[in-house]
């Protein structure tokens, strides 16, 4: 073999990755709104394609003779028609393809308009490299020879781009880390992995998602029902369907966890509004000083499931993401089937975040604010999105708008790891552990704590505000183990693993119209527990419905709480990290039997609560013979602007 032949061929090849890489590229920046934050985002954003095209078609340099230069074309091909479906897909629903899209035809429904108004001439772009390979090939094929190539060269070219792919994915990790565990964001997997590795990842996802459900039957779901019925605490009668028809307003402190509540900073009170609420300044609120969150890796997307659903989260990724498909009967969908309740979503972030803009759709969510409904220009913007106080301002508009009653969820956003904030916007100087996250915790609950006060102001002046049921929760903690040391500070307390799981409280507070605020309650309670106690207030019994929790007026409440990782805390103990400790005095204690029955009971429940959602066991749940299942094909969140062409 003459050595100019087959450097020819492979010249061809790296020809081929040069183009798809470019191609690639471009496709990022002109098509998908990647929202690069910094310089390392960047460089990853045009790195990634990289390994995609080496490793993929490397594999055709195992092809023999003049088969390599045809197997290049068809992969090159396949990968493109890949980008440009991709491409399509995102000009209309500004997400990327998913098998589960792939597969419920219903969601091409939401393509808005034929698929031909959004291709355009200069699409051909996608074809060029191709033509232009066919061309090259025809031309210099006569040169190649008809033998294989050295085994060694398609090894190295393989073992280039699994090297370029493990740099890119280290890389990636560190700007982000559990970028794959956690599974937050499509977009964040097609900026930090690229397009084709998404297309990889969401294949295993869905494959592993699919064996689960499988082999589940609807016998599975009886077993859970025997649990939850028995678990059932009724109604307590005074307050039975008191709220029936009233909007109900709920609200999500990002990050915000009780200590935050009377705490004094340099003196100060660190969020004085929510402090009123708390004392029941104004004879309305009831605050629960025992409410703990029940979040795992999904974070946020957690605190929604379980608060709209009463289910526990997934002991690794987000429901939210792996489970987006599964049928649920979500408290949206059971306020509108029941009493024609209008459910909205307020959120200033993108739509995709967290799968937000499939799951909600499962949940029968009518109507989803999102960040293309707001201004978000950069005075706006800090981290991961909208700021709290033009958060709030804005959402008025779109909140009177809707059809009463209503469900309305506003989600906060700005005090989020890493509690960034602008010097001008922090009304209180930040604490001085030396670490710098939990020192601007106290800055960016503030700046919270304003954006709330002047949202009760808005919601009074709008009329809004006397006659709705306001609940206000926690969604998670804010600072993570890793800080034990500047918390001890704080707290004035060595965080042991006892201490810990007694900082996973956070507030939970409501006000029902009519009803006379209590002030503090010290019943312990959890993020579980608001879906029935909600039901009950608007008259809807709970026990229908498969439901973990019980509702927190009830007598008959039932007062443990169960975390994913295993722990369980009661009102007298708590068990964490496979030990019991004595809530009074912190100190280990060696466990009776009925202490040990008890954590068996709060586990065997959690188990219960993965089957549902590992084996998608409502999809076998009738709640009334009156229910109808919710029709994911019926929402669309498309804002209609989304879809014109911005020209014209
Ligand atoms: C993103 C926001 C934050 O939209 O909800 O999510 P988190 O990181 O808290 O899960
Ligand atoms: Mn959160």
């Amino acid at each position: 073999m003459k050595p100019n032949k087959s450097i020819s061929k492979m010249t061809f090849f790296f020809a081929a990755v040069g183009l798809l890489w470019l191609k690639t590229y471009l496709t990022y920046i002109y098509e998908f709104n990647l929202d690069i934050q910094n310089s390392m985002q960047e460089f990853l954003l045009f790195f990634n394609p990289l390994s995609s095209a080496l490793v993929f078609l490397g594999i055709a340099l195992f092809a023999k003779g003049k088969r390599a230069g045809i197997w290049i074309i068809v992969i090159d091909f396949l990968m493109s028609f890949l980008l440009y479906a991709n491409v399509v897909y995102y000009r209309s629903a500004a997400d990327y393809i998913t098998l589960p899209t792939l597969t419920q035809t219903a969601n091409f429904g939401s393509l808005g308009g034929s698929i031909a108004s959004l291709v355009a001439w200069h699409d051909l772009f996608y074809a060029a490299d191709i033509i232009l390979l066919i061309a090259l090939f025809i031309w210099s094929r006569t040169s190649w020879s008809d033998s294989r190539l050295k085994l060694r060269k398609p090894v190295l070219v393989l073992a280039a781009g699994i090297m370029a792919f493990a740099v890119n994915l280290q890389l990636a990790t560190d700007d982000r880390p559990e970028l794959l565990t956690r599974t937050f964001d499509r977009n964040y997997i097609v900026k930090y992995l690229g397009s084709y590795n998404f297309a990889i990842y969401d294949a295993i996802q869905t494959a592993q998602s699919s064996r689960q459900r499988v082999f589940a039957d609807s016998s599975d779901i009886t077993v859970v029902e025997n649990y939850t019925t028995a678990k059932y605490a009724k109604p307590n009668p005074n307050l039975f369907g008191v709220a029936k028809g009233k909007n109900i307003i709920k609200i999500h402190l990002e990050s915000f966890q009780s200590f935050l509540i009377d705490y004094k900073l340099h003196g100060e009170e660190v969020t004085p509004f929510l402090n009123s609420l708390v004392h029941n300044q104004r004879k309305n609120f009831t605050y629960y000083d025992n409410f703990f969150h029940q979040t795992a890796q999904g974070k946020t997307a957690d605190a929604e499931l379980i608060l709209d659903n009463s289910l526990y989260p997934l002991p690794q990724g987000a429901a939210f993401v792996t489970k987006g498909q599964n049928t649920y009967q979500a408290l949206p969908a059971i306020l509108k089937q029941n009493q024609n309740y209008t459910s909205a979503v307020f959120h200033g972030d993108n739509k995709t975040f967290w799968n937000r803009d499939e799951i909600y759709k499962q949940f029968g969510i009518d109507n989803y604010f999102h960040a293309k409904y707001y201004d978000m220009n950069k005075d706006n913007v800090i981290n991961y999105g909208l700021k709290d106080k033009p958060f709030f301002k804005q959402s008025m508009s779109m909140l009177k708008s809707l059809e009463k009653p209503f469900y309305a969820h506003m989600m906060t956003l700005t005090h989020h790891h890493p509690y960034k904030i602008s010097d001008k916007e922090a009304s209180i100087k930040p604490a001085n552990t030396g670490d710098p996250s939990v020192d601007r915790y106290f800055q960016t609950a503030r700046y919270l704590d304003e954006s709330l006060r002047q949202f009760f102001s808005d919601l009074k002046e709008a009329g809004l505000y006397k006659d709705s049921v306001i609940m206000i929760y926690g969604d998670h903690y804010g600072i993570s183990e890793n800080h034990n040391k500047a918390m001890k500070q704080i707290t004035g307390e060595k965080i042991t693993d006892f201490k810990h799981t007694q900082l996973q409280r956070v507030p939970f507070m409501i006000k029902v119209p009519g009803v006379e605020g209590k002030g503090t309650v010290h019943e312990y309670s959890s993020q579980i527990d608001v879906m029935p106690t909600l039901l009950h207030l608007v008259g809807i019994k709970a026990n229908k419905y498969i439901q973990f929790g019980t509702d927190m007026f009830s007598k008959d409440h039932k007062d443990f709480v169960a975390f994913q990782d295993g722990d369980v805390v009661t009102p007298e103990y708590t068990f964490a990290s496979g030990e019991f400790y004595d809530n009074d005095t912190g100190k280990k204690l060696e466990p009776t039997e009925e202490m040990k029955e008890m954590k068996k009971k709060a586990h065997h429940e959690l188990k219960l609560s993965n089957k549902v959602l590992y084996g998608d066991l409502l999809r076998f749940y009738e709640p009334t013979e009156k229910w109808q299942p919710v029709d994911a094909s019926e929402y669309s969140y498309i804002k209609e602007e989304d879809t014109s062409q911005e020209d014209e």
